[in-house]
């Protein structure tokens, strides 16, 4: 028995008490999370003045003495949290476009890009067990059931009812591959154009290459970063400043509320910083009548309106902020921070850092990637069985592609870089995108998935499109253990 158990049951016989057995166990059950001699004590403290003497210690006096010390003891680590004014911030840029954006004439330019893609994805795939076991294109032999591995890009996807037929590049060649298979099928329908897969094929008596198996490049089970000390991340998008529908009043609630003059002071005061994932204003000419839509038309005045919002935030919150694809900076991925030839404005507020999308940011010692998500379109458009009303579903798949925007030629214009910088690189603790309006999460293999909502009520795009948004609503990311809380800012707190 554990010698602190023996120390207690000794404790209870010299003061009169026996434990039953199930209180035994229970003890041995707890002794590593707690202070069991001082659960003891507090029974023996309530036994001490009942009328009737109760002589044996039960398995239930345990347990309310134990729940009721582990509630103080939660409860001291929260009060003892100190508020993040108290605490210095700690950024780390680990990884922000800006600065090595060089595209290249078109063709010469997309034909670098993709070599680049499938360089950085080879390297993804080096580090799979099987690695060794795939060949390139053009040394594989046709011999009738032969199997063997390949790793190309997605280049075409022909689905029948039968059966899916895809077409694989590798740097030497290319393969039409049959999936007939049922469990295949579905992988299959999963991966998206331009991505890269790892193929187990087999050759057919016919000449053909069947799909033993399908494999995404993925992300490996793993435990994320953590915070050591308790701070909030607000994570959000879309504000839309200058459209009709921004939603001035929420946001003004939700500057108030950071700035701790709403209650909710636990929370609040424990807020580090503000994470924005694009579309911060709604711009001009971003679509057709565009005109019609907006409150304000110039977008420097946008910004204007912007920065009177934003510096109302207290200077110890540290602001992220990236662009969307209603920003005026180029539209083809990836997009650089905002110029001050539009944001000026913002420059002048010393709590806000700028930086491209995608970019990296470590946030006491939590990986945040944070982009637009414009590529969802793509996602949602061409996989079976997703809708704008789950983004989290589709950012899960650019998380497996281990790209952001895989799909080149459809809705999602990509820049012709030499170094393609939407390949996921490295596994992210955070995954954070915007764009489609909509809160919603999921955890993958270790990584919260968030998408983070907007401040812009239903736009008449919206409602033709038949996409529900949720403005208003914020995600806040405790960094200390990743769970996610939210508030709704549409309406008076409380
Ligand atoms: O995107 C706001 C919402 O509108 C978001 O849910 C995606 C959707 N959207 C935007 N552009 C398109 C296209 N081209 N096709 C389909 N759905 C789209 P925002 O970037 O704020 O305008
Ligand atoms: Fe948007
Ligand atoms: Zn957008």
């Amino acid at each position: 028995m554990n010698p602190k158990i023996l120390e207690a049951v000794a404790e209870a016989l010299s003061a009169g008490y026996q434990l039953h057995p199930d209180a035994i166990d229970f003890l041995e059950a707890v002794a590593d999370r707690l202070d069991i001699t001082a659960v003891l004590k507090t029974v023996l403290q309530g036994k001490t003045g009942l009328e009737v003497q109760e002589t044996v210690i039960m398995k239930k006096d345990l347990e309310s003495a134990f729940s009721g010390l582990l509630a103080e003891e939660e409860v001291d680590v929260k009060h003892s949290a100190p508020a993040s004014s108290d605490i210095e911030a700690e950024i780390e840029i680990v990884k922000d476009p800006t600065n090595n954006l060089s595209p290249l004439p078109s063709l010469e330019g997309y034909r670098a890009l993709f070599e680049s893609r499938l360089h950085k994805l080879y390297n993804i795939v080096k580090e799979r067990p099987d690695a060794y076991q795939i060949q390139p294109i053009s040394r594989l032999k046709d011999t009738p059931g032969q199997n063997a591995k390949i790793a190309g890009l997605v280049m075409e996807k022909q689905v029948r009812r039968n059966s899916t037929t895809l077409t694989i590049d590798d740097e030497t060649g290319s393969l039409d591959v049959f999936v007939t298979d049922p469990d295949v099928k579905k992988t299959a329908s999963e991966l998206l154009n331009d991505q890269l897969v790892i193929a187990d094929i087999a050759f057919t008596k016919s000449g053909g290459v069947v799909a033993r198996n399908l494999f995404h490049p993925d992300v490996p089970d793993r435990k994320p970063g953590f915070s050591k000390k308790r701070l909030y991340a607000v994570l959000t998008s879309d504000i839309h400043v200058g459209s009709k529908t921004f939603l001035l009043d929420a946001f003004q609630r939700f500057v108030l509320w950071l700035s701790g003059r709403l209650g909710d002071e636990y929370i609040a005061s424990r807020v580090k910083y503000v994470v924005v994932a694009g579309d911060v204003v709604d711009g001009v000419g971003i679509y057709p009548n565009q005109d019609k839509d907006l409150e304000e038309t110039d977008v420097k005045l946008q910004f204007s309106k912007l920065a009177q919002l934003l510096e109302q935030i207290p200077v110890h919150i540290k602001i992220l902020l990236t662009p969307g694809n209603h920003d005026p900076v180029r539209q083809a991925l990836p997009q650089p921070a905002f110029p001050k030839s539009y944001a000026e404005p913002l420059f002048s507020i010393s709590n806000i850092t700028m930086l491209g999308s995608p970019s990296y940011v470590r946030l006491h010692g939590v990986n945040i990637l944070i982009y637009h998500g414009r590529s969802l379109d793509d996602v949602v458009a061409t996989t079976p069985g997703l809708s704008y009303a789950k983004p989290a579903a589709a950012m899960k798949l650019l998380l497996k592609a281990r790209h952001l925007a895989p799909v080149y030629g459809g809705r999602t214009p990509l820049a012709p870089e030499r170094e393609d910088h939407l390949v996921i690189d490295q596994v992210p603790d955070v995954f954070h995108a915007g764009h489609v309006h909509v809160v919603d999460r999921d955890n993958y293999r270790g990584t919260l998935i968030l998408n983070s909502g907007a401040w812009q009520a239903k736009t008449s795009f919206q409602e033709y499109m038949g996409i529900e948004p949720t403005p208003g609503i914020v995600p806040i990311v405790d960094l200390s253990s990743l769970e996610v809380i939210t508030r709704d800012f549409t309406k008076p707190l409380r």
